[in-house]
């Protein structure tokens, strides 16, 4: 049963300021969450390791090749929803118990997958676990990614028990895959206007992150007149209407700030600098080109303000199409379950690049998510769990 696996790390990284949770690798809720798995792992049968990267394997058997592998994340974003993560990982060790208590024996090596910081809440990469897992973000470059106070990632590694030194492309691992499929909320209306309860995953949309770093000259708030300002502040905020007018032109283009940090920060103070945090998402790559034509509108804006901007690039995914032959052989298990297109990054999608993914998606009332008021029903998690248990069984038959 999920639900009461769900329940037992309710109050994990609540987030009361925020509302919802906030859970970010090597912090004191992730370190909760794995003891956790790892004790409910351990009750399943299952034989617990970390890889060298923070990402958590559950194994049932031995490890080996040619392995079904299912999971997802255990981390969240700011103030971020109960299910987002944590149902696929409830899911998954229920499906085993529930294989276990019904004589199932697996033919071929099972897993159990956790991976690490897939949300980037802290360290601004996301799905960091799996990106290092399967050598798509340099192990340089991630040690040094800071979080807002400034530690390293390397840092917080190395005090959670990860020697940063090991961090890397992990072939051995990922050559243990044989297949992988994800089981996650839904992140949106799709199973809700289907008035279907699971559906599986066809394509994730291309996204990425841009960071946008405004420099002007700090000063007095009162003592300084407006025709003596450079306040990067100005040209910071025209980068959120820039973004909505130029998504707006695209079909199906998302563009959002969710993230504006001026330094120093004071009310009665100018700012001298402020960073912009832009996701973009447009189907058939188009988000590069989009924050291009944003990026020309800030720096238009800074050089009237008198300011500097810098761009930086810190993610990027292309589209993703899940393996067909899995995604119909997903559908055909649950009795011809329909293929959603989703807006939502997923390490599935990262690691679709070199094994066969899937994904398994539960329906979500409110097509709310990344927010508290994201939701599954009790009645949909435990169809998921049933849901990946009957999948799991036919992979691995
Ligand atoms: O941002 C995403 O799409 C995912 O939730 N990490
Ligand atoms: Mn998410
Ligand atoms: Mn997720």
């Amino acid at each position: 049963m999920t639900q009461p696996l769900l329940n037992e790390i309710a109050d994990v990284g609540r987030d009361r300021r925020r509302g919802g949770y906030s859970r970010h690798v090597f912090d004191d809720a992730d370190r909760q969450l794995r003891d956790w798995f790892t004790a409910r792992a351990a009750r399943a049968g299952l034989g617990v390791e970390a890889d060298r990267n923070g990402n958590v394997w559950a194994w049932w058997g031995e490890p080996g090749p040619d392995a079904v592998v299912t999971g997802s994340h255990l981390d969240s974003v700011p103030g971020g929803g109960a299910f987002d993560g944590p149902l696929g990982v409830a899911s998954a060790l229920s499906a085993v118990e529930s294989l276990r208590a019904k004589g199932f024996v697996p033919s071929r090596p099972m897993a159990v997958l956790v991976f690490a910081e897939e949300e980037g809440g802290r360290f601004g990469v996301p799905c960091l676990g799996s990106r290092l897992l399967t050598g798509s973000l340099a192990a340089e470059r991630a040690r040094a990614l800071r979080d807002t106070e400034g530690r390293t990632l390397a840092e917080a590694a190395a005090s959670a028990g990860f020697p940063p030194e090991r961090f890397g492309a992990d072939t051995e691992a990922l050559g243990r895959i044989g297949r992988f499929v994800e089981l996650h909320v839904e992140q949106g209306r799709g199973l809700v206007d289907l008035g279907e309860p699971i559906a599986v995953g066809s394509t994730v949309i291309g996204h990425g992150r841009w960071r946008f770093s405004f420099s002007g000259q700090g000063n007095h708030a009162g003592a300084t007149l407006l025709t003596d300002r450079h306040d990067p502040m100005l040209p910071a905020a025209g980068v959120v209407a820039a973004a909505r007018r130029a998504a707006a032109s695209v079909p199906e283009a998302r563009a959002t700030v969710g993230r504006l940090v001026p330094t120093p920060g004071g009310t009665n103070v100018i700012a001298s600098t402020v960073d912009v945090w832009l996701d973009a998402r447009v189907p058939g790559g188009g988000s590069r080109a989009l924050v291009e034509e944003i990026a020309e509108a800030a720096r238009a804006a800074a050089a009237d303000e008198g300011c500097e901007v810098t761009v930086t690039e810190e993610s990027y995914s292309d589209d993703v199409v899940f393996d067909p032959g899995l995604r119909d052989e997903l559908s055909a298990t649950l009795g011809g379950a329909p293929a959603l297109p989703t807006g939502a990054g997923h390490d599935a999608a990262i690691l679709a690049a070199q094994v066969p993914s899937g994904m398994l998606y539960v329906r979500n009332p409110t097509g709310i998510s990344h927010a508290p008021e994201e939701f599954a029903e009790a009645d949909d998690v435990d169809r998921g769990g049933a849901a990946l248990a009957t999948v799991l069984e036919r992979l691995c038959q």
